[in-house]
């Protein structure tokens, strides 16, 4: 009796094991079909490796944790395999057939004499290799008469942390920082681990730990230790570590009476500084720097340009492997100009002068992280220059930690936009990978998403973006839906339907996201400083391109920024092919129309509404798609987890309130420039603009 009890019990307790989202995508969870599994675990009865690398051990044991949660079996790992068959062989090679087509940090996977080797020229790509392999068996894939080849696009795949010293995350939005500032270098959170493990299992293996606003603190030998207790953790799974630096720290750490790059003393300095890095943190990956921009000091203070202090850091790491990561995020506070041209116009000068070991890291468009932005001028208009990519994880933008938006498409759009640098074809990922001008360095980065919440990111749904952007670093030619497809079966459901119910509902999420925020194009309407909710009325603030009005120009006649002529031309940054494309407002297309027009309130558009019209038809039809989004979501309960479930349809909720404020804010400001009613079968918002612009405080943002 007692033991039924107790078994009862287990029962029960399975059953309602709420998963927290700790995990991830790695979650190894038992495999419920017992044929199935059963094939798995006919094909990984033992794992070998040839060569005893950290990495390689790595590697060995992720598999051996894998099999034993997928499969409920314990593999022994040893070295060399001897013998026998139906095991897994973890290979560095210099040759062999599939080795010979591999790059650095490339695998290949192929069934031979009855085991599955995956081989490399490197230990991380076996480890590549082993995530991918057990990627294969979490999404249930089968694994007989494997030939996979697998290369990544970009050499430097890497997650930016806006972490602080004090453990505040700029633009964080999952609690607080992940660093331990205070623990290091004597306590290792044991989520250190969990990091790198995920990271490595999407190909990421670069990370710069601290806030592009950087303090100098971070050069300080006290914090050096810290870094590279950090450092030591992350190296067995392929990571480097980066530390964003601030470029007065001649002065301010060195005790220099000036931070000029071209001041032999402060290049003392930096060569000594780099030096002494490298004492900590052999395998450094380099600097990360935001200079000039936002004021955080640069060369330009001192008369120089940005090749000037990009070079001078490159010099101090001329003698080890590290880079150095120079942003291309600038811009002055011109009325009269156009924030749109200026990164463009100030590092256009310098093309062809920068050291090789400088990558220029550009945002993925001209502004900063809109929902949607065209393509960033500078890919393409740079052949000398080594250009990274720079996207945001962290949805500063982008509803932050309650609007399920899923960012893949956004990415994937940006990167297969054509620049036509050279003829048709030149795609911004042809730009950022280094294939269009054979540059040798290459980088992809990506503002992460991650904090101290249990489950990293706060929104069960923005971890998908975390793991596409890993994924797309990899390989800019997977589709979204196929990212996605794998994240689901890995974290949320397996069963099919409620899979491509869960896939539609992500798809569909960015378009109705933008939809009652930044329709057609409009661009920067949040509320100030925060960041958060609308607020197009924003008229002044401490710059004007901080301001609402400097971006959506509406007036009696209509809405949008004209970049074709007037103040700005900024089409003409662009190829004649691109000019072509979005230069005449008939055939822009409508989700870009607002970005290089203004439109008249009353101009008839493609879709036989009128401007008006089609502006309160999004902002009404994304409310109403976010109220599907519930519903679908609700359809899927009995498939969900439920402290999952609970936790999406929560946020949900919250995303249908503020979509409703979006779109009432934007309506309400909107009509007092048309003067003209909103359209049947629309209602006039219940609630008065001042209302709503009271929202703010209600919510305590402000
Ligand atoms: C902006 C953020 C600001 C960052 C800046 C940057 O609001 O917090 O410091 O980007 O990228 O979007 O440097």
């Amino acid at each position: 009796m007692f033991r039924k009890l107790i078994i009862l019990f287990l029962f029960i307790s399975v059953n309602t094991f709420a998963d927290d989202g700790s995990r991830l995508w790695l979650k190894y969870d038992l495999l419920k079909d017992v044929k199935q599994r059963e094939v798995y675990a006919s094909l990984t009865k033992h794992i070998s490796f040839n060569e005893d690398s950290p990495i390689v051990i790595t590697a060995a044991n992720e598999l051996q944790m894998g099999f034993e949660g997928l499969l409920g079996k314990k593999v022994l790992i040893s070295k060399n395999m001897g013998s026998k068959t139906g095991g897994i062989i973890l290979e560095i090679s210099a040759d062999g057939p599939n080795v010979q087509n591999l790059i650095e940090d490339g695998f290949a996977i192929h069934s031979q004499k009855g085991n599955i080797v995956i081989s490399a020229k490197t230990p991380s790509g076996v480890l590549y290799g082993a995530f991918e392999l057990l990627r294969n068996i979490q999404t249930g894939k089968s694994l007989n008469k494997l030939t996979i080849v697998s290369n990544p696009k970009v050499k430097i795949r890497m997650l930016n942390h806006w972490d602080n010293a004090n453990g505040t995350v700029e633009r964080g939005y999952a609690g607080s920082s992940m660093w331990k500032w205070t623990e290091l270098p004597f306590r290792i959170d044991p989520r250190y681990i969990q990091y790198a493990r995920a990271n490595a299992s999407i190909g990421i293996n670069a990370a710069s730990i601290n806030n592009v606003n950087a303090s100098s603190r971070f050069l300080t030998p006290e914090y050096l230790e810290k870094i590279k207790a950090v450092a030591d953790v992350l190296r067995p799974y392929g990571i480097r570590v980066f530390i964003s630096v601030n470029f007065r720290s001649p002065r301010t750490l060195g005790g220099l009476k000036t931070s000029d790059p071209l001041d032999p003393e402060v290049r003392k300095w930096w060569n000594d500084k780099t030096k002494e890095i490298h004492e900590y943190i052999p395998d450094f990956g380099g600097f990360l720097v935001k200079a000039n921009s936002e004021g955080e000091p640069g060369p330009q203070d001192y008369g120089r340009t940005h090749a000037d202090g990009a070079n001078m850091l490159a010099e101090a790491m001329r003698p080890f492997k590290g880079i150095v990561i120079w942003r291309a995020f600038v811009y002055n506070a011109d009325p009269k100009g156009d924030r749109f041209k200026e990164a463009y116009e100030q590092f256009k000068p310098l093309d062809g002068t920068f050291d090789p070991k400088v990558i220029v890291q550009v945002k993925n468009g001209p502004i900063d992280f809109m929902p949607r932005e065209p393509f960033h001028p500078m890919f393409g208009a740079f052949p000398k220059t080594n250009l990274g990519m720079e996207f945001q994880i962290t949805q500063e933008y982008l509803g932050q930690s309650t609007h399920l938006t899923y960012l893949a498409p956004m990415f994937k759009e940006c990167l297969d936009s054509d620049t036509f640098a050279k003829g048709k074809g030149s795609t911004v990922a042809k730009v950022i990978d280094g294939s269009l001008e054979s540059h040798q360095n290459s980088l992809m980065a990506g503002v992460a998403n991650t904090g101290s919440d249990v489950n990293w990111t706060a929104h069960p749904f923005n971890q998908a973006n975390w793991y596409a952007f890993g994924r797309l670093a990899w390989d800019h030619s997977l589709t979204s839906e196929q990212i996605a497809s794998e994240w689901i079966a890995m974290t949320l459901a397996k069963n099919k339907t409620a899979q491509d119910k869960i896939r539609t509902m992500m798809m569909q999420s960015l378009p109705i996201y933008i939809s009652y925020t930044y329709p057609l194009g409009t661009a920067h309407m949040m509320g100030e400083g925060h960041h958060y909710g609308p607020e197009p009325w924003l008229a002044k603030s401490g710059r004007p391109d901080w301001t609402s009005v400097y971006y959506h120009r509406a007036d009696s006649v209509g809405l949008g920024f004209d970049r074709i002529g007037g103040i700005s031309n900024a089409l003409t940054l662009y190829k004649p092919e691109v000019q072509k494309l979005w230069g005449n407002p008939e055939q822009c297309s409508l989700d870009y129309l607002l970005w290089f027009h203004h439109v008249a309130w009353t101009k008839k558009l493609s879709t036989g509404r009128t401007l008006w019209n089609e502006l309160c038809f999004r902002y009404y039809d994304g409310v109403e798609q976010v109220k599907k989004m519930e519903t679908t979501w609700e359809s899927l309960k009995p498939k969900i987890d439920k402290e999952t479930f609970e936790n999406v349809k929560g946020r949900l909720k919250i995303q249908e309130k503020e979509a409703l404020w979006w779109r009432d804010a934007c309506v309400l400001y909107f009509i007092t420039y048309t003067k003209t009613p909103i359209p049947a079968p629309f209602l006039h918002p219940t609630r008065t603009l001042d209302e709503v612009k009271k929202l703010v405080e209600i919510y305590h943002l402000r």
